[in-house]
């Protein structure tokens, strides 16, 4: 259980580095080439942040974690954040609460772009036994940027991904239909559903070209968060993530979501060696991942 929390953290952050040098290529261009160093963006930043806050307040706190992603983001602005986090983040610095500020973009409806779904691991590992609290929290965690329920479902949904996953292997293995099957029964949107049960349709296809074009390789989560699920189903640790990667688009994030599933299905060991010594604060990603788990497994 260890292994596997720490393969998760460990996991997005190596699949955020990886895809960062693809963003916005199309499948057809894609050609892996081994990095000298592996820097991540946004995406393992604010997972950092979630867990940083988990962590510091044992469990869920909608104000610390805001404030964390606050300072997070004052500290490394340049890692490539989208438009709608900074906007919020400068609304809470100038007072507005945390809990209205998300609810005022894209016409007061609220973002459905991928950024709740792509920090949200820690969470899919710290409730991974509580299904109704997993749902609450990264709702909760999510709408802090992403209101809209496109964007928060997506959230759920990775985070659910992620919790299956770190159980598989610890009661029973993961099989791909059943893994889907749970994911469905758990959504409550139908564009998800739909999505899900697209991948199933397609879990033996070969074309790159048709998984884009009926699951999306997109910045919205629900082009993305169907697409690194199904993605992590495409082999171990190494063979997903260059899957997911060479898909093309939003590169970085459906490969951090990619890492974030497969990590916790198979653990820290799988993640190759060549990834994880050249991976920027590899160390610290680690040392928040067992924090985390000796504080959920073992309540210290
Ligand atoms: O979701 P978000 O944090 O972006 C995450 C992405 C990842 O790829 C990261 O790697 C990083 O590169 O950025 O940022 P948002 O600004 O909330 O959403 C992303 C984009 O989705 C927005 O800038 C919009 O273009 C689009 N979008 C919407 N467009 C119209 N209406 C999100 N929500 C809406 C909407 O409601
Ligand atoms: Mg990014
Ligand atoms: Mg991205």
């Amino acid at each position: 259980m260890l292994k596997k929390f720490i393969g998760c953290l460990v996991g997005v952050a190596v699949g955020d580095a990886l895809g960062s040098l693809y963003e916005g290529l199309s499948s057809l261009e894609f050609k892996f080439e081994e990095p000298k160093f592996l820097r991540w963006t946004d995406d393992a930043h604010m997972t950092i942040g979630v867990a940083e806050s988990l962590i510091e307040k044992r469990g869920f706190d909608g104000d610390h974690m805001a404030r964390t992603f606050l300072k997070n983001y004052e500290d490394e602005p340049w890692r490539g954040y989208a438009y709608g986090p900074p906007a919020i983040f400068r609304m809470i610095r100038s007072g507005v609460k945390w809990e209205k500020a998300a609810k005022t973009l894209f016409n007061g409806e609220g973002s459905y772009g991928n950024g709740g779904a792509m920090r949200v691991a820690p969470i899919g590992l710290f409730y991974h036994d509580n299904p109704k609290a997993l749902r609450e929290v990264a709702e909760a965690a999510s709408g802090i940027t992403h209101a809209h329920e496109l964007g928060r479902e997506g959230a759920v949904m990775q985070a659910y991904a992620v919790s299956l996953a770190l159980r598989s292997g610890y009661k029973s293995e993961l099989d791909p239909n059943d893994f889907l099957d749970k994911l469905i029964e758990f959504t409550e949107n139908e564009i998800y559903r739909e999505k899900l049960e697209m991948a199933k349709r397609l879990l033996d296809e070969k074309s790159k070209l048709r998984i884009v074009s009926e699951l999306g390789n997109g910045i919205e989560a629900y082009n993305s968060v169907p697409t690194a699920i199904y993605s992590s189903l495409k082999g171990g640790f190494e063979e997903s993530v260059c899957y997911a990667i060479g898909l093309g688009g939003d590169t970085d994030t459906i490969g951090a979501m990619t890492g974030a599933i497969s990590g916790a299905r198979y653990g820290i060991d799988a993640i190759p060696e060549r990834w994880r010594d050249k991976l920027e604060r590899g160390k610290y990603i680690e040392k928040l991942a067992e924090k985390l788990f000796f504080i959920k497994v073992k309540g210290e």
